[in-house]
């Protein structure tokens, strides 16, 4: 039988065990390389026929082959997830994996797949997702790898991966029915074990063992009242689990909690933009005390109080400086870290506890070798990741739990903590204004631009304000010593702002600008971020010249 349409005279056919694999030739494709996180495409793009499966066996050449591994499966349950899963978990059996340990229904969130990984000694696992990108047969698809540390490939493999992909000239798959992945427990699939597993309980487990959950469940017992959005996406079984179930919210405060293939056509990227409902209702009259939303495989989140919607920085940055109040920090924080483009406040927390504030490109990839070594214990982005050291991603649910046990402590509601926090710690006003699907040409010439002029920038003046440096941010890694270029533009001013460009890594269609913006201010503190950033806004359409290059008046979505 042929799966994949295509002609199947050149295709040879050998046994193992008592089905048969199949030897399929194929062309290979030119544009498998994998972005920010993973490979991301339009849906069409991946059910192109061996589209999927050529990067999969790209994935088994670039890990150095997969013969007697045991790997992860599961995905966020968009669209093609489940025809996915059942073309990787034939091709793991047919190139020789010993065990595919998958999420019930091919389901496991990102960070619950993480924790899999770590905890069943698995040597590296496929996560089907595209993340906050909209799903369905007209949205977007995603694979990625993680490896046995159980967070994203760094670097080097993706790199394999995508070297593998460019000459790759037919894949393996072992041709039989679909498993049904509806059923906990093993079967067989050729000489292969595939275990079946609950998505949620090892996951759950493990925030009970770094959380205060009596306390939280006090918190509940009381009037305080949550809402949760898991956005048609996959935090919706975990969070009632966890949420609802375990610690006695109220039932119906998990709002949008079946995942949904198209989720329920909207944007699962927790955003004061897609998650307006929830803003609406945190911004309302008789708003709840505490709201959250989550991304489509569960590693974003959004925090809010009551009238408050905390920026994902700040938010790091609060965790950070409550930390020991969850039984997980009590003893403290080893180091921090964030992305390049998250707004400073971490910095100033990290200064004042003494320990060390890495500085990170975008992605998650890049936190793990900091946290693998034991020189981070918290790491976030500003958009709206952050995780710890107790998984390998960023881990959305994680991010709300934590908040729930600090206000458990401290006894106070959002608005007021996050006061308490900038009459400490000074406030960085922050705001990322992003301007999707623009010509792509356009938006390197207008990085080509800015770089050209990065050199004569100091000294100059844009927005009103005098600039002090500017460069492209690089790093290198402390611990394995590889060296990241061109991960953003960054301009420096003398009042402290800082401004940056970057061009993201997981859009599929055209390019997508995002400019960072932040000032920093020790006396206003409850002031309107964009009034407050007005300079720096000014500032960047001066340098950018973003209108005259773009097109655009306005950015497609403020953050
Ligand atoms: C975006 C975010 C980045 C995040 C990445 C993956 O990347 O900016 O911080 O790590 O998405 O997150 P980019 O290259 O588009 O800016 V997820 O939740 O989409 O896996
Ligand atoms: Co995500």
């Amino acid at each position: 039988m042929m799966r994949f349409g295509g002609d199947t005279s050149a295709n040879a056919h050998f046994q193992r065990s008592d089905m048969s694999i199949q030897r399929i030739q194929i062309t290979p494709f030119s544009d498998q390389k994998p972005g920010t996180s993973g490979l991301r495409k339009k849906t069409e793009v991946f059910q192109t026929p061996h589209y999927l499966a050529a990067f999969v066996q790209s994935i088994w050449q670039g890990i150095g082959g997969i013969s007697g591994k045991t790997l992860v499966l599961g995905g966020d349950g968009r669209f093609f997830n489940d025809t996915a899963s059942q073309i990787v978990l034939r091709m793991a059996a047919a190139s020789g994996a010993a065990k595919v340990i998958v999420g019930q229904n091919a389901l496991l969130s990102t960070p619950a797949a993480s924790n899999l990984i770590r905890k069943r000694g698995a040597d590296g696992g496929i996560i089907l997702s595209a993340s906050h990108n909209p799903g369905g047969p007209k949205g977007d698809f995603g694979i990625k790898f993680n490896a046995a540390n159980g967070g994203p490939a760094n670097e080097s493999i993706t790199d394999a991966i995508f070297e593998a992909s460019k000459t790759l000239d037919g894949y393996d798959i072992l041709e039989a029915e679909d498993l049904d992945l509806s059923q906990i427990g093993e079967t067989q699939l050729g000489g292969m074990i595939v275990d079946v597993v609950d998505p949620v309980a090892d996951y759950a487990e493990m925030m009970q063992g770094l959380f205060d959950f009596d306390a939280i469940r006090s918190l509940f017992a009381g009037s305080f009242r949550l809402r949760f959005d898991a956005m048609h996406a996959i935090t919706g079984p975990y969070a009632t689990a966890l949420l609802e179930e375990t610690l006695g919210a109220a039932p119906g405060s998990v709002i949008n909690g079946t995942p949904l293939p198209d989720f329920g056509n909207g944007h699962p990227d927790p955003n004061p933009i897609w998650a307006k409902t929830l803003v609406d209702e945190m911004m309302g009259p008789d708003a709840p005390d505490f709201g959250a939303a989550s991304d489509g495989d569960g590693d974003r989140n959004m925090i809010m109080g009551c009238g408050i919607y905390v920026t994902p920085s700040d938010s790091l940055a609060a965790l950070a400086a409550n930390a020991t109040l969850a039984p997980a920090y009590a003893e403290g924080l080893k180091g921090v870290a964030r992305s390049m483009p998250t707004s400073c406040a971490l910095d100033r927390v990290a200064e004042t506890l003494g320990i060390e504030c890495h500085e990170t490109p975008t992605g998650w990839k890049f936190f793990g070798n900091l946290l693998d070594a034991g020189r981070a214990t918290l790491c976030g982005e500003e958009s709206a990741g952050t995780g710890s050291d107790h998984v390998r991603e960023k881990d959305g649910l994680w991010a709300v739990l934590f908040w729930l046990n600090i206000l458990a402590q401290r006894k106070i509601s959002v608005a007021d903590l996050m006061a308490d926090h900038w009459a400490r710690f000074g406030r960085n006003y922050y705001s990322r204004h992003d301007y999707e699907g623009i010509d792509a040409a356009a938006a390197n010439a207008l990085m080509d631009h800015l770089r050209a002029a990065l050199t004569d920038l100091p000294g100059a003046t844009a927005g009103g304000m005098t600039i002090t440096a500017a460069d492209e941010f690089a790093y290198d890694d402390p611990i394995d010593g590889s060296h990241t270029a061109k991960q953003g533009l960054r301009i420096f001013f003398e009042n402290g702002a800082r401004l940056v460009f970057r061009l993201s890594g997981t859009g599929t269609v055209g390019a997508t600008l995002r400019v960072y913006m932040e000032s920093v201010e020790t006396t206003v503190l409850d002031a309107d971020a964009q009034e407050m950033l007005k300079n720096v806004i000014a500032a960047a359409q001066e340098l950018a010249q973003i209108e005259d290059r773009t097109g655009r008046t306005a950015p497609d979505v403020i953050t």
